[in-house]
């Protein structure tokens, strides 16, 4: 395998990136478009550099003409969720899509079996078919579901591992397994109160909501109505706003549709 081939060997890798990350963004979007909690809350997705694929190969005794066969990663799909319980809600809706658009291989489950160094994350590893110039190509990608602070722990005790080139002390490594239960521990307490979370979520989500309602009657009264009171009305709105009450907001915008039905917008 040529140094020179890479850039060609990673393209497919590439394309499945992007379109993954398309499709798991737009399911976030679906979630958020009906007014329902996403249990997706970031997507990110990288190709692995060649450096780190060559020290995987090393680390593990992969041939380099195997490289592609053995390394499951090389296309890599990170998604976090606010609290543990969406990861399962995830893992379903991937699960969904097996044998349509992706094809799972194979799952582990490091959450309820944390790897020795506290590491937790939920992998899928699958097959995503896509459509090259030369024809159909099925990529291998890997899928890593975490919490924000399993995420948390695992970029940090990545960083540390790199720094000591994965021969980290010991008392670092006790110190890093003890943080892992940490992170576990608040990712317990969070669910205790993820009714709670939720409910202040969808208020905010509500209130801007409201507000760009507003903003968009306020711009059409002036734009196509030539609605001229508009100090007085902007001077009411900052005030309704500054009540921090919904139902405020919900009966200013009322007010507002009764005019804009008397000015025919
Ligand atoms: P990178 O730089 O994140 O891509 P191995 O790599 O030997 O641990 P294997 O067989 O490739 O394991 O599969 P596994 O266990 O499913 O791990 C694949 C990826 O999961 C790793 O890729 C990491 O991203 C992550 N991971 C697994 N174990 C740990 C861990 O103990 N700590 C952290 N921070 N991440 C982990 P890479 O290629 O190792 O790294």
């Amino acid at each position: 395998m040529e140094i020179a081939d890479w850039g060609k060997i990673l393209l497919p890798y590439e394309q499945a990136v992007d379109e993954l990350l398309i499709k798991f963004e737009r399911l976030k979007k679906e979630f958020e478009r009906e007014n329902k909690h996403s249990p997706i809350e970031i997507v990110a997705g990288r190709v692995k550099g060649v450096g780190s694929i060559l020290e995987k190969a090393n680390r593990k005794n992969i041939p380099y003409d195997r490289i592609e066969e053995e390394i499951e990663d090389i296309a890599g799909i990170r998604i976090i969720c606010r609290f543990v319980e969406d990861i399962d809600r995830v893992i379903q809706l991937i699960r969904r899509r097996d044998g349509k658009d992706i094809f799972i291989s194979e799952e582990r489950d490091y959450i309820n079996n944390r790897k020795k160094s506290g590491y937790r994350s939920y992998h899928i590893l699958v097959r995503y078919p896509i459509i090259m110039s030369k024809g159909k190509r099925n990529v291998k990608a890997e899928i890593q579901i975490r919490t924000m602070a399993m995420n948390f722990w695992a970029t940090i005790e990545h960083s540390i591992k790199y720094k000591y080139s994965g021969n980290v002390p010991d008392d670092l490594q006790a110190k890093l397994q003890a943080l892992a239960e940490t992170a576990y521990n608040m990712d317990m307490e969070m669910g205790t109160v993820r009714g709670e979370i939720m409910d202040a979520i969808r208020i905010i989500e509500v209130k801007n909501k409201l507000v760009d309602k507003i903003r968009d009657k306020i711009e059409r009264l002036h734009r196509d109505a030539g609605f001229e009171q508009l100090d007085e009305i902007t001077k009411k709105f900052y005030d309704v706003y500054a009540l921090n009450d919904n139902k405020q907001l919900i009966e200013f915008d009322e007010e507002l549709a009764i005019i804009a039905s008397l000015y025919k917008v």
